[in-house]
């Protein structure tokens, strides 16, 4: 093995190949001779080895082979074949002369030919908007570093506003202003190189530093404030929103991944905070499994891989149950179940709660017709999503599948959350009037823990609030108790309706029975249940049984 590499060491050293030109000359000079003597064009042969002198060593190589040529040429040399070969001493100056010449054009413009190729890959590995090296070029060193077990930290930048900077600035000035701001940071430790991950995205690699994650943080912390105050450039006064992740060389030792697990670390938080994190494993594992996900959801429609449960809604007048709540579920199969929280943010975030919706509607109504119920006034109530309820062809769908499978409006409640709602407002207003005209019930979830909360209820036509478990949770404290007091006779005075969500425990519905609330749902009632299980516990209901 060790032979094998020296070997190959001699085989690409200098003395190797300036051997093989000298030799290649003096056989051109044997061919040459048995040819045709040294006619003029077979002359033009020494070309070749001046070529490869200059091609390995420049206008250096070029010279010795030209120096090689012109003496085994020379007149003075006496022996066979260069003897015959010989000729007048002045033609011999004066194709030394030229061979010189030609050595030396050569020599410059293989040393230039090789200045550009370099200056060209110098380039690919650079970023054209800011001109820092690129992650190419990251993924290279970092390998570089790993082979000599030196350790170092990754800190991720993320510039999250710059699309509103750029509104305001152009792409020169933005581009300076980065430069300057990284070459700031980098003189803060001994070895450092800002990367350019893409124009709002950079990585600082910090080399050999024996300073602790969290210390780093600190010193950042502090320059990234002064980064985000911008006092730098009094003359455009900017002020940069960054968010940051730092990982060490420890974490990970395949450079791509890293630099991927520092990107994610970067994006924990609120979207709108300047502020750094160091690489947590629980966190990336989260964000693995949100990923998988969104890369399995698809298939698991298609796997029978969703099922239905119902949570039973309790009349707290008639002290019967008035409706359930269809919700969605996924078991993966090996009892490995996705939290609904999780698959239906990845569903709604990629679009495809629009098929999950269509897909729960469509089974849901095949399950409703089979109940077999002694009060059949029992409706459900469905999650749909504002996008959906925006388009058209989604509403034409959702009266189609109704007729085709011969139920009433009247037997569903259409429910939407304020986390999704649209942008499109007067839209969503008509359809769910629409809606509303058919017999459908128009319910509105989570109510109060979003921003919207007053301005829905005042604009939209709503049937029914559900009192989100946030305030369930705390009805026991006086301030909550108020609140849902004047709450419910607000609603009431609306003509509208109140379901308290989350109820888990007697207190808790004795108090909301004495502030008004209408309907109850939660695992004091029931979990949710599968669909023939809901349907016994609702023909075995017993009011008393709970207050
Ligand atoms: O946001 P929405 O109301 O659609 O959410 C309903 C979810 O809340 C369901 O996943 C259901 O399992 C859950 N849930 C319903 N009642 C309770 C309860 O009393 N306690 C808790 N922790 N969760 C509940
Ligand atoms: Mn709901």
């Amino acid at each position: 093995m060790t032979k094998k590499t020296e070997t190959k060491g001699f085989y690409s050293s200098h003395s190797f190949k300036l051997v093989l030109v000298m030799v290649s000359c003096f056989l051109l000079n044997y061919f040459t001779f048995f040819i045709n003597s040294n006619s003029n064009p077979w002359q033009l042969l020494y070309l070749i080895p001046m070529l490869i002198g200059a091609f390995l060593y420049n206008e250096k190589g070029s010279i010795i082979v030209a120096l090689v040529i012109i003496f085994i040429n020379s007149p003075i040399l006496l022996q066979t074949p260069f003897k015959s070969s010989y000729q007048l001493s002045s033609f011999w100056l004066l194709r030394s002369f030229i061979y010189l010449l030609i050595a030396i054009i050569l020599g410059f413009l293989s040393k230039s030919i090789k200045k550009l190729h370099t200056k060209l890959i110098e380039d690919k590995l650079k970023s054209n908007f800011s001109g820092f090296y690129n992650t190419t070029k990251l993924v290279r060193d970092l390998e570089e570093l790993n082979e000599k077990k030196q350790s170092y930290d990754l800190v991720f930048f993320h510039i999250i506003n710059l699309d509103e900077l750029r509104k305001y600035l152009d792409s020169y000035v933005f581009s300076k202003l980065i430069n300057n701001e990284f070459s700031r940071l980098e003189k803060e430790f001994d070895a450092c190189r800002t990367y350019s991950y893409s124009s709002d995205q950079y990585i600082l690699l910090i080399k050999d530093n024996n300073l602790d994650e969290k210390v780093i943080c600190n010193l950042l912390i502090h320059k990234i404030h002064q980064f985000v105050k911008s006092n730098a450039f009094d003359k455009y006064p900017v002020k940069f929103q960054i968010k940051c992740g730092i990982i060490n060389s420890y974490v990970d030792n395949n450079p791509k991944s890293l630099i991927e697990k520092v990107r994610v670390t970067s994006e924990r938080g609120s979207l709108d905070e300047s502020s750094i994190y160091v690489f947590d494993k629980t966190y990336y594992e989260k964000r693995q499994l949100y990923y998988e996900v969104s890369l399995t959801l698809n298939d698991a429609i298609h796997n029978d891989e969703l099922y239905i449960v119902y949570q039973p809604i309790i009349d707290i007048k008639s002290k019967s149950i008035c409706s359930c709540e269809a919700l969605l579920r996924w078991n993966r199969g090996n009892g490995k179940k996705i939290a609904p929280n999780i698959f239906i943010t990845v569903a709604e975030q990629t679009g495809l709660i629009v098929k999950v919706t269509k897909w729960l509607i469509r089974n849901t109504i095949k399950n409703q017709h089979n109940w077999k119920l002694k009060d059949a006034s029992i409706t459900q109530s469905i999650n749909v999503s504002a996008k959906e309820l925006i388009d058209d062809s989604f509403q034409n769908w959702f009266n189609n599948i109704l007729n085709s499978n011969g139920m009433s409006h009247k037997d569903i409640n259409i429910e939407i959350t304020e986390r999704v709602l649209s942008s499109n407002d007067e839209r969503l207003k008509e359809n769910l009037l629409l809606l509303q005209d058919l017999g459908c019930t128009i319910e509105i979830d989570d109510f109060g823990i979003g921003y919207n909360s007053l301005k829905l209820i005042s604009t939209l036509p709503i049937n029914v609030v559900k009192l989100d478990k946030f305030f369930i949770d705390r009805i026991t404290e006086n301030q909550t108790r108020i609140l849902i007091k004047h709450l419910i006779e607000a609603i009431h005075e609306l003509k509208g309706v109140v379901i308290a969500e989350g109820v888990e425990n007697k207190q808790q519905l004795e108090i909301l029975v004495q502030l008004g609330c209408d309907k109850i749902q939660g695992f004091y009632f029931s979990k949710p249940l599968d669909s023939e299980k809901f349907c016994s516990f609702c023909n075995n209901f017993n009011f008393s049984n709970y207050i």
